[in-house]
């Protein structure tokens, strides 16, 4: 018996290592210099900061980033960037009929291994996904080293920290069983 919760626990181990690897704040990974847009798209591509500059650009107007620990970690009177929409579209997402967009999911990753995962739902048909911007400019200036030179915001979040992706680097449409 107290082999077996032994062992259990070792099998866990690495689990739980991996749960909070890309937990909390503080964390920089390689410098980010271009989202590249994969998986389940017509035509993989990569959008470095001039690329994306050809995009219609918009504002998120002024946004708190606020922890999942309720703690505002930052004030932020705008980010400026293309939408994350605009950026898929360019890649295409491979539908198979018109009942596949709702199976898709979209996963944003930085090169620090940190993930967030939105759905083709909230970013296409909830107002939501107007305000999830691929962003280069915070309140009129380049990004900061720490942030990359791009990152993923999602203005209208409740807690905007989780979503506020530094050193942003792959968008990957993933579609479900
Ligand atoms: N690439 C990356 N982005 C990240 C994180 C991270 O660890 N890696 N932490 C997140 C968390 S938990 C929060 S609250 C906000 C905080 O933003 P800040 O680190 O710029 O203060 O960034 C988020 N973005
Ligand atoms: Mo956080």
């Amino acid at each position: 018996m107290r082999l077996h919760a032994l062992l259990l626990a070792l099998a866990l181990l690495p689990l739980g290592a991996h749960a909070w690897a890309d937990d909390g704040p503080g964390k920089v990974g390689e410098p980010s210099t271009a989202v590249r847009v994969d998986g389940a798209v017509n035509a993989p591509r990569a959008f470095d900061v001039a690329a994306l500059k050809k995009l219609v650009a918009h504002d998120t107007g002024p946004v708190d980033v606020v922890c999942a620990s309720g703690a505002t970690v930052g004030k932020v009177d705008n980010f400026r960037g293309v939408r994350l929409t605009d950026v898929i579209d360019a890649a295409g997402v491979k539908l198979e009929g018109h009942r596949d967009a709702r199976r898709m999911v979209v996963v944003a990753r930085a090169t620090d291994g940190y993930v967030v995962t939105f759905s083709w739902n909230e970013l296409y048909n909830t107002p939501v996904g107007k305000d999830v911007l691929v962003a280069w400019e915070r309140d009129g200036k380049p990004l900061e080293p720490r942030e990359g030179q791009l990152l993923l915001i999602s203005g209208k979040d409740i807690q905007t920290g989780p979503r506020h992706v530094r050193q942003l680097s792959e968008i990957e449409i993933v579609r479900m069983h």
